[in-house]
């Protein structure tokens, strides 16, 4: 039986610093992602979309912006995680901005305690997202689910997989890092944080810096794919809202994403920060379709 593959889309820009990222789902789904992995062989359910508040776009409140509402996103989002693991599909989590990853990876964190598995989690992004409601320099929320995973910042954010923490810090790995607030630096060396940022990438090369990554994956491990969009460089993925210069390229990603195929051990995705407002002729969302392919087995398919 082919292992379904659930298509969630939770349309909403909740958390970031502009608008737009609401429409990331149905680009993804112009860009024909669940054609694609029909394709190529999966059986395809697509959940279509979560509802849920509108952004007010209102300042920042104690440090924290629509702090409510990012609350109420996420709620959805880890149930329909849940269900999605739960019916022993393969959850795809369609964003919307990287707040979404606390709900979806809370529940995923959740049920691998329960089957006795071994969590990993592939943060790709231009930043690690790693700030709290006392750090953050912008109240922005989705610059805060890693440190929110860990453990830290706000309670009604935190504690959602049944945990204080829902990955432990040994468990992330962090690539294609180039934006560092000063007070994230602090917490990455606190917790030991394993960061592949663009200077070891330049420094090693995307296999080598992939091999380190995977290195501890075995066969009772599930693998999570937190893919932000930023994570590429702008000239290849211009519809973000907080693009970086100086990411990895089209060719680089492919590599990173075939190699993380190779373990046969992916086991949930999160598709995030897309903008379609900000992109050309869909071009960001056709870029990520690629990179999910690779992601899903291409190259491993033909060989
Ligand atoms: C900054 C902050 C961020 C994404 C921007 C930016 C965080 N460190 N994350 N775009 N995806 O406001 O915390
Ligand atoms: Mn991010
Ligand atoms: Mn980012
Ligand atoms: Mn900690």
């Amino acid at each position: 039986m082919p292992t379904t593959l659930e298509l969630i889309g939770a349309p909403t820009d909740i958390g970031a610093s502009v608008r737009g990222a609401g429409m990331g789902p149905d680009a993804l789904r112009v860009a024909d992602l669940p054609g694609m992995l029909a394709r190529l062989g999966f059986a395809v359910r697509d959940s279509g979309n979560l509802a849920g508040p509108a952004t007010p776009w209102a300042a920042p409140q104690a440090g924290l912006r629509h702090v409510d509402e990012v609350v109420a996103w996420n709620r959805s989002v880890y149930q329909a995680v849940d269900s999605a693991l739960g019916a022993g599909h393969l959850p795809v989590l369609l964003g919307g901005d990287h707040c979404l990853a606390i709900g979806s990876i809370s529940a995923i964190a959740w049920h691998v305690r329960q089957r006795g598995q071994k969590l990993r989690v592939i943060w790709l992004d231009a930043h690690t997202d790693v700030n709290t409601d006392t750090t953050s320099p912008s109240g922005n929320i989705h610059g805060m689910p890693v440190a929110c995973l860990l453990g830290h910042g706000p309670a009604a954010l935190t504690g959602w997989s049944g945990e204080q923490a829902a990955v432990a810090p040994d468990a992330i790995r962090f690539l294609g890092i180039r934006s560092v607030d000063a007070e994230e630096k602090k917490s990455i060396r606190a917790h030991g944080l394993q960061v592949f940022d663009m200077r070891h990438i330049d420094e090693h090369g995307m296999r080598t810096t992939m091999t380190e990554a995977l290195q501890d994956v075995d066969d009772n491990t599930h693998l999570h794919v937190s893919f932000d969009l930023d994570c590429l460089d702008p000239d290849y993925a211009p519809g973000v809202g907080t693009g970086v210069r100086g990411g990895p390229t089209w060719r680089e990603m492919q590599l990173c994403m075939e190699m993380i195929a190779d373990t046969g051990r992916l086991g949930s995705l999160d598709v995030v920060e897309l903008n379609p407002a900000l992109d050309v002729r869909n071009r960001t969302a056709e870029v990520a379709v690629e990179l999910i392919e690779s992601l899903f087995g291409k190259s491993t398919l033909v060989r």
